[in-house]
């Protein structure tokens, strides 16, 4: 897509340094992820480059954001502001970057909860957003970057799994939509 190498000098501009990486990391592990399950590059890649865009902004400002831009906004994600990067995050793809296209656009607002029913495009961000090379912190990321290549559905419920028994270790709220993705993956996957 001709406007990526625009939209990339924007976000790095934007996003803190190692946010914008993180970045770039999920935009090429979508393309690799896209180039094995047969998806279109162009729209793997635009997905990919604007997943975070809205970690640009502190919790408050973005809970107002979505107040101000009539994004629904659940009572889950009024405790955790945090979560709404990904609607917000979707809604600025749409009006300040253009993208029309509405896989890209729900794979977006799903990417950090997941849903049931995942479309191919939203499993393979998921996906990326966990494996891509920058990011270390994640549990079994080595087995997990070779199962991505291996079965997306699998994968996809595995790193599902191990962010649930993260949140419960955390003592985390737990948004039902999360919950509802894993079970949904559990049923995709058995
Ligand atoms: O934005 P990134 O850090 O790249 O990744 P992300 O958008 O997938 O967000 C990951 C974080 O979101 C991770 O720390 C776990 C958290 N998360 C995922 N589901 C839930 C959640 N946090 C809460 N409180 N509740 C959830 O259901
Ligand atoms: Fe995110
Ligand atoms: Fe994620
Ligand atoms: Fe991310």
């Amino acid at each position: 897509d001709s406007r990526v190498p625009e939209i990339r000098k924007h976000l790095k501009k934007k996003l803190d340094a190692y946010r914008y990486e993180h970045t770039l990391g999920v935009e090429f592990t979508c393309q690799a992820l896209a180039m094995r399950y047969g998806y279109d590059l162009d729209k793997a890649d635009l997905a990919g480059l604007l997943h975070d865009s809205a970690k640009r902004f502190e919790d408050p400002v973005m809970l107002q954001k979505c107040l101000d831009r009539n994004i629904p906004v659940t009572a889950e994600e009024e405790r955790d502001p945090s979560l709404l990067h990904a609607k917000l995050g979707a809604w600025m793809a749409e009006h300040k970057y253009e993208v029309d296209d509405p896989e890209i656009l729900s794979a977006i607002t799903c990417h950090t909860t997941g849903k049931p029913g995942m479309s191919l495009l939203d499993k393979i961000l998921y996906v990326a957003d966990y494996i891509e090379p920058r990011r270390s912190k994640a549990a079994n990321l080595t087995a997990m970057r070779k199962l991505a290549f291996i079965d997306l559905d699998e994968a996809c419920l595995e790193i599902m799994e191990s962010i649930l028994a993260y949140l419960k270790s955390t003592g985390c709220q737990i948004d039902p939509m999360t919950e509802a993705a894993c079970e949904d993956m559990r049923r995709v996957v058995s």
